[in-house]
């Protein structure tokens, strides 16, 4: 697509929020949904992309309880690896003009896939961490929760004497319930837009969310350097680096 043609999508998508707003009468109820594909500005590998090999493990082989309960020095060798990443990057421009949409007043809610943190460290409030947060402990069996600030050198281990996990859901493991509900009532009564930013859309329940709001008559636009499943449901498919089109869109509809 040139970069003309981008041009055109994104000035469309801009004056239909503008259109959408002045038929309301008021501000649009904003809310975003978003991948790692947002983080990779800030040098952060996705998931499936072949940048998030690691020993050649694919993700998915390594983000499950079988995996942690089969060999949990690998897992959290792998999670102490991406710890240091994140802990090694900041925030990008994307992260940052979904910061400026809220304190606009436009942007209700971050719902994020990442458990990167960079939402947070951005300075996004009302984050919803779907996938739980790489930073944060928990241990099976007093359920004690605890923040790390450093990536592990040994898997780190409870007052309770147990071998803590990672505070994230693995892959086979159901989100947690209440944050989940939020979820639901966020997209059924809280969202006029929802802007799903660098996500495959491959990875459920959460992968439903675009079609949810669709059939909820919520405009769906999505940035992606690449179509997705969501591609067909959207209203508007901005591609380009996320890093690069959110910015330059937010900047037009504030
Ligand atoms: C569950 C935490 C009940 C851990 C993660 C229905 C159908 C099929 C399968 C299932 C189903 N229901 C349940 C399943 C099983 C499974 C699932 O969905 N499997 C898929 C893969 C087939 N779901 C689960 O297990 C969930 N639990 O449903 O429990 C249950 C259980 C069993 C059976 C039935 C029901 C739990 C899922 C949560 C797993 N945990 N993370 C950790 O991080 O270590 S998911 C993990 O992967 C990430 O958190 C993230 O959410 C996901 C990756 O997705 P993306 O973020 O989209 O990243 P990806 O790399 O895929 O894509 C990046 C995108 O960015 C690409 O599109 C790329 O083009 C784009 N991009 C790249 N650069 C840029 C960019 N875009 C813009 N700008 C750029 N610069």
């Amino acid at each position: 697509m040139s970069k003309m043609e981008e041009e055109k999508i994104l000035d469309a998508a801009v004056s239909l929020i503008k259109k959408l707003t002045e038929k309301k009468g008021e501000t649009l109820k904003i809310v975003a949904l978003t991948g790692s594909g947002i983080s990779k500005g800030s040098g952060i590998p996705t998931f499936r992309g072949k940048d998030g090999l690691w020993k050649n493990y694919n993700a998915m082989e390594l983000a499950t309880p079988q995996a942690f309960r089969r060999d949990p020095i690998l897992v959290w060798e792998w999670y102490a690896w991406r710890i240091g990443i994140i802990l090694s990057k900041d925030p990008n421009p994307a992260h940052y003009a979904l910061v400026k949409l809220q304190e606009k007043g436009l942007l209700e809610w971050v719902i994020t896939q990442n458990v990167d943190s960079l939402h947070f460290r951005a300075g996004s409030t009302n984050l919803l961490e779907v996938h739980g947060n790489i930073f944060r402990t928990k241990c099976m069996s007093c359920g004690q929760k605890t923040m790390l600030i450093e990536a592990p050198s040994k898997p780190p281990i409870c007052d309770c004497g147990t071998m803590l996990r990672p505070d994230v859901v693995w892959f086979g493991e159901t989100l947690d319930r209440e944050i989940l509900l939020k979820v639901d009532d966020v997209i059924r009564n809280n969202c006029d837009v929802l802007l799903v930013i660098g996500t495959s859309g491959v990875v459920y329940p959460i992968a439903d969310l675009p079609f949810l709001a669709k059939m909820n008559n919520i405009l769906v636009i999505e940035f992606n350097i690449d179509e997705t499943p969501i591609t067909q449901v959207a209203d508007f498919s901005i591609f380009g680096k996320s890093e690069e089109t959110l910015p330059k869109f937010i900047e037009n509809i504030i």
